[in-house]
């Protein structure tokens, strides 16, 4: 019998943050949504992507510009110095999303995970980054992340804190499989990830609603398929007229969401979260030594890859 062994699990979903919001103003709202989540129980608290500005991507403009106005040169910093502070304070750690630019000038869509001593014990470089790089005039907004960003170059790991495996990605990623297999061969417990998700799609007529059923199917599949908890923060609403989703959650390895926003604004959703559920699924489902071994995932890929029957 797998001992229960909990963890208070929160999201922190933020609504717009638009072009005039200074930093000072947004550090502020996530430290008023940290105590939040601390009087619930929270003792890790997922943040979105690029949490601290707006999502600048849609702008055209050249990187220097970008980087003068949008990217932390340092983390910590002065501005978001008091949001560490509070979590130590506190005794809660987070993970917080935002634009990296290295001392070696290298520009990174950027993750972070912070322990409850205010420490820095994991880092993570997005790697699926969507949109494009040319100037797109006749888009209603670009989406510049292949131009202001670097693909990430630290991988997909899973790093130990609070008794707790947490592996961690950002946005796009998380509409891949391998994202979230990768860091469950690495006996990932929990994934945490935020996101910016505009609501419109620039090439095609997309329903509106596919925008929502995508982003939780991700979530709900992979949860399932590798017995893990996937905690996702949105950062959503309408930044200066450009509307991102909302649907922050908590998903478990059930596959079930357990906690969804119901907001497009601040908002915050917070689950005592038991960590043993999700050994009953690779014990007894998803279990490689017992249910999938080399010699059949081989049958699995080269037979069906060759289009003869599987006898
Ligand atoms: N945003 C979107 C996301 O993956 C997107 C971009 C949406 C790509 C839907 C493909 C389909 O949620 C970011 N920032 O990755």
């Amino acid at each position: 019998m797998t001992t229960k062994r909990t963890l208070g699990l929160a999201v922190a979903q933020m609504g717009p943050v638009h072009l005039s919001d200074t930093r000072e103003t947004v550090v502020r709202r996530l430290v008023e949504m940290m105590r939040d989540a601390k009087g619930r129980g929270a003792e890790m608290v997922v943040f979105p992507e690029l949490a601290l500005t707006t999502f600048f991507p849609r702008y055209w403009m050249e990187e220097a510009e970008a980087e003068a106005r949008f990217f932390e040169a340092a983390m910590p910093n002065a501005q978001v110095q008091p949001l560490f502070d509070e979590a130590k304070k506190l005794g809660v750690g987070f993970y917080l999303g935002y634009a990296e630019r290295t001392p070696e000038g290298t520009r990174y869509n950027t993750a972070i995970i912070v322990d409850r001593a205010g420490a820095i014990v994991g880092k993570y470089r997005k790697i699926h980054l969507p949109g494009h790089s040319d100037h797109k005039p006749d888009a209603p907004f670009q989406h510049l992340e292949k131009k202001f960003f670097e693909v990430g170059d630290l991988g997909f790991r899973v790093f130990d804190t609070m008794g707790t495996r947490f592996g961690m990605c950002l946005c796009n990623d998380r509409r891949w499989p391998e994202t979230y297999r990768v860091m469950a061969l690495q006996s990932a417990e929990v994934v945490v990830l935020g996101y910016n998700t505009p609501s419109l799609n620039i090439h095609w007529n997309e329903p509106v609603h596919l925008r929502t059923t995508t982003h939780l199917v991700s979530l709900q599949a992979n949860a399932y398929q590798n017995g893990i908890w996937v905690a996702a923060a949105a950062k959503c609403g309408s930044e200066d007229g450009h509307h991102m989703i909302g649907s922050s959650a908590i998903v478990a390895p059930t596959g079930e969401i357990v906690a969804r926003t119901l907001t497009e604004e601040d908002e915050v959703i917070c689950v005592k979260a038991d960590m043993s559920l999700g050994e009953h699924f690779r014990q007894h489902v998803f279990n490689f030594a017992k249910h999938r071994r080399p010699e059949h995932y081989r049958l699995i890929v080269e037979r069906t890859g060759a289009g003869e029957p599987l006898v």
